[in-house]
């Protein structure tokens, strides 16, 4: 099988790409790629000579044909990801998450050739924080920020090209993930490599709001389940149950690093900042049998924490840039 990964240079588009090594022996992959600033071929390099590796933008419809053509399956990893990013800035995420999806979707319609597109929960926007309501497969798309809004865009492309175009495609929508080789502007590897270089956490506004935390190989094995096993046109959403507020995600990891749990900085919120999000995953697990491995988050965030002291080599000249950055927003 000829497995072409958009965004395999990325956090989770480079998990998948190991774990697929790992575990398909059969499975031939491209990986297409444009490196921004947060793709990473380090994140490759102990497999390059497994992989074929392309630099490329899926925006570009002459880098994407040909690749699409020559491949069975595409899993289509490849996006601008991170919100406060695309407060700053929209327009790189119109680019790579719409157009980009669209010139994707656009070669797999020409070429009959089957599509898994990665999306996330915030396109539903977010749930209140008192409520034990969760996002269903029936919740209506309500995003919130530019970057939520393209990846809600670029769902309702996959599911229009399915209707009108009859490409065989799925979609699936998962929340938070953390792990190795997350950029280090995101909540957890942030706050490890604060402490790590000496520097308090931050947490924003009051840290009350709520996430979903999946580690990034059981998001991971859901989409080979799905590749494996589910249905076309069909949308998965994938979760832990795992719920906890920022600043008790943080205490956590500060205890986890020998700190006082009251060792953070609170730090100007995200203006439109989602509080809640919960995912219904019943579907994935009844239908398909899909359960998450790593259940723990406790273990799997004491195994991050310790990928990141060993890796300093990897993050270290990032984070200076990161840091500026943030602070320029009083963040
Ligand atoms: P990431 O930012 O770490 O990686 C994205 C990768 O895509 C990078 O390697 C980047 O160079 C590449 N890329 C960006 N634009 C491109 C383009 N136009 N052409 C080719 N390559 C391009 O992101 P991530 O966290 O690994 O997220 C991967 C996917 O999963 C995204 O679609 C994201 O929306 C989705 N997702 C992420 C999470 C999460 O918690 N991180 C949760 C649910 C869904
Ligand atoms: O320094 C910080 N302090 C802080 O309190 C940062 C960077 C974030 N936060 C808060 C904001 C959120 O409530 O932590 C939470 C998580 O923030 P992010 O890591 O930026 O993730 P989020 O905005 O929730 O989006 C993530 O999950 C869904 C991914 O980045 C998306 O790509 C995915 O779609």
């Amino acid at each position: 099988m000829k497995l072409l990964i958009t965004g395999g240079a990325g956090f989770i588009g480079s998990n998948f790409v190991h774990l697929t090594l790992a575990t398909r022996p059969d499975v031939h992959i491209t990986v297409v790629d444009k490196l921004t600033y947060a793709g990473n071929k380090t994140n490759l390099a102990d497999v390059m000579d497994r992989i074929r590796f392309v630099e490329g933008d899926v925006s570009n419809p002459t880098v994407i044909d040909s690749l699409i053509a020559d491949c069975d399956i595409v899993v289509h990893f490849a996006a601008e990801s991170h919100n406060d990013n695309s407060l700053r800035d929209p327009w790189p995420f119109v680019q790579s998450n719409l157009i980009g999806t669209y010139q994707v979707l656009e070669a797999v319609r020409r070429h009959g050739k089957r599509l898994h597109h990665i999306s996330t929960d915030e396109v539903f926007g977010d749930l209140e924080l008192d409520t034990t309501d969760k996002f269903t497969n029936d919740t209506p798309y309500n995003p919130s920020s530019p970057y939520s809004a393209t990846k809600a865009g670029s769902d309702y492309l996959v599911r229009a090209w399915v209707r009108s175009f009859g490409i065989q495609a799925t979609i699936s929508n998962c929340a938070n993930n953390y792990g190795p080789y997350q950029h280090i502007e995101k909540f957890i590897p942030r706050q490890i490599t604060n402490i790590l270089s000496g520097l308090k956490p931050k947490l924003y506004g009051t840290g009350a709001a709520i996430r979903e935390w999946t580690h990034v190989d059981d998001h991971n094995r859901a989409i080979w389940t799905i590749l494996d096993k589910g249905k076309i046109g069909e949308t998965y959403l994938i979760g832990t149950n795992d719920e906890r507020s920022g600043k008790k995600t943080l205490e956590l990891i500060l205890e986890l690093m020998g700190k006082p749990k009251d060792d953070y900085d609170l730090v100007a919120d995200r203006p439109g900042h989602d509080m809640r999000y919960s995912i219904d995953s019943t579907k994935i697990r009844q239908e398909l049998g899909w359960k998450p491995e790593f259940p723990d988050f406790r273990a799997g965030l004491f195994a991050t924490i310790g990928w990141y002291r060993e890796h300093e080599d990897w993050w270290k000249p990032l984070k200076a840039e990161v840091e500026a950055t943030y602070a320029e927003k009083g963040q």
